[in-house]
């Protein structure tokens, strides 16, 4: 593997929770595909390396960005859900609509969170370019998707926490 393949995402894995039971959705964009596909390899494996059972993870496709809040809010929306991933590439200059689709997706998702209590990761690529979307999807600069997929990870961990009184 060339350096530029290596994934050099760093996270504190200290203290994670038990995934061996919890369900994953993970919704991938199509536009920029190249990069979405790498960022999808990248959260699913980081998934699997962490406990999670292949049969609890499922992939939804997305056209676009944009429509990454509504597949986000169906597969929260339905109960044996534990978790969200969102993965898309929106890259800047290309044309202005790449400020409005961050917003609304930023905004979008951070709604259906709240509102459905369950993580919902932000895995969306926001580079000038093309080189530098590949340089975070597995280049010099890691993977965004392993680290979505840590961050799933780590907020079912403090939402069990916090809920564990609760039963
Ligand atoms: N979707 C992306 O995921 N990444 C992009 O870079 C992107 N650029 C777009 C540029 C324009 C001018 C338009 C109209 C759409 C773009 N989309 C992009 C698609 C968008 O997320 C959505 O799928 C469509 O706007 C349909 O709702």
């Amino acid at each position: 593997m060339s350096s530029a393949d290596k994934n050099l995402s760093v996270f504190n894995t200290a203290g994670l929770p038990d995934i061996s039971s919890k369900k994953f959705a993970i919704l991938v964009a199509e536009w920029n595909s190249e990069v979405t596909e790498k960022l999808f390899a990248g959260a699913y494996d980081t998934l699997i390396q962490y406990g999670a059972m292949p049969q609890n993870i499922e992939r939804g496709n997305v056209p676009g960005s944009f429509e990454l809040t509504t597949g986000s809010q169906w597969y929260a929306e339905r109960k044996d859900i534990d978790a969200v991933i969102a993965l898309g590439v929106v890259i800047q200059g290309e044309t202005k609509h790449n400020d409005y689709i961050n917003h609304a997706v930023a905004q979008g998702l951070t709604n259906v969170s709240i509102k459905t209590s369950k993580p919902v990761i932000f895995g969306v690529l926001t580079p000038n370019n093309m080189e530098q979307a590949l340089e975070r999807a597995g280049g010099m600069h890691g993977n965004k998707g392993d680290e979505a997929a840590m961050t799933a990870i780590k907020m079912l961990g403090l939402r069990g926490e916090i809920f564990k009184s609760q039963g």
